[in-house]
């Protein structure tokens, strides 16, 4: 297989920080790879530095890649996204500097689907709390009324957005848990998955007014961005919870405190946030509020198949094929 550059050398990747070590052992062994040595995150002028050196970036959702990266690349041919969402990235910018896009759909969803169940099962079973008493040295004792949650089984689920990760949460949710399904996506969900877990297409005021529990399972892109307002937010049932694996900016932060503050709805189980890693503290001061530090793909099966299928996209273009996974 032919991966030279056209000066006869192998391809410069930057890889903008660690990966689990078999994936670069992979990207050294088939690329001149620059790994990431002590994971920092680079900043806007490292990153156009890069554009310049560099044949290929494999950035992460810390990287912002900025007009003013694309505007520098006069070497960067291809950014290969090691992850699925690719809002941290100027899509209209890579267009015009011709430089290519591709992210790692496919190999995600289950485990980003686990992580929502782990959420909606926390959140309504109080398990942060109950987790935190007892280490605390608090927990003095079995009593009928202590700590109650509520059932999770039979309550109905509202998914937001029906992709791999929304298809993968409603299955789990509907066949392992007895959970009526409601859907509302951009585009009309596919009708074998909806069947398959027995769901019902609503609109998003249908869905926010009918769920027990609404889940966040879209890309953010203009159109989505703060979807989840302080309108919205009132359109829940007073006992709701809302769950967001999907991305911070999906929901206005602010307006997701003042509700949970005022019982406007009853709570919220987080793992990504607006500005991370800043968590607002009015979150982190409500026990009916569980946050978790962006794990949502983060297992060893998972960010493996994740830096594999990156590194595929990148093969892919250097020998001169389709990357299979091109979003520019
Ligand atoms: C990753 C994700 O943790 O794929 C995504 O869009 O949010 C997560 O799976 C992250 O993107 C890693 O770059």
């Amino acid at each position: 297989m032919d991966r030279e550059n056209t000066n006869g050398d192998r391809p410069r990747v930057l890889v903008t920080q660690r990966l689990p070590s078999a994936v670069e052992r992979e990207l050294s062994l088939r690329f001149a790879a620059d790994l990431s040595a002590d994971d920092h995150i680079l900043s806007e002028d490292d990153l156009v530095a890069a554009a310049r050196e560099y044949d290929a970036l494999l950035p992460t959702v810390t990287n912002r890649l900025t007009p003013r990266v694309f505007g520098a690349a006069t070497r960067l041919k291809i950014a290969a996204n090691f992850g699925v969402g690719v809002d941290s990235i100027d899509l209209d910018a890579a267009r015009a500097a011709g430089v290519i896009v591709t992210n790692t759909p496919g190999v995600l969803a289950e485990c980003t689907a686990d992580l929502t169940m782990a959420l909606i099962l926390a959140v309504l079973r109080r398990i942060g709390e109950g987790e935190r008493l007892v280490r605390a040295g608090q927990w003095t004792g079995w009593r009928p009324t202590y700590l109650l949650g509520r059932r999770v089984c039979g309550k109905t689920l509202g998914i937001i957005g029906f992709g791999g990760i929304g298809q993968a949460v409603a299955r789990r949710a509907a066949l392992g848990f007895g959970m009526p399904i409601l859907v509302s996506s951009r585009r009309p969900p596919d009708p074998a998955a909806l069947a398959a877990i027995g769901g019902t297409a609503v609109d998003l005021e249908t869905l926010l007014g009918g769920a027990d529990i609404v889940s966040l399972h879209c890309p953010l892109t203009s159109e989505t961005r703060r979807l989840i307002n302080a309108e919205r937010l009132a359109m829940m049932g007073r006992e709701a919870v809302l769950i967001n694996t999907a991305r911070g900016a999906l929901v206005d932060e602010p307006a997701l405190i003042a509700a949970l503050e005022s019982g406007r709805i009853a709570g919220a189980g987080l793992d990504v946030f607006d500005q991370e890693p800043l968590v607002p503290a009015g979150l982190l001061a409500m026990e009916n509020v569980v946050v978790l530090p962006h794990l949502g793909s983060g297992t060893e099966e998972t960010r493996t198949a994740m830096g594999m299928r990156a590194l595929a996209n990148l093969e892919a273009f250097f020998v001169g094929e389709a990357p299979p996974d091109r979003v520019v």
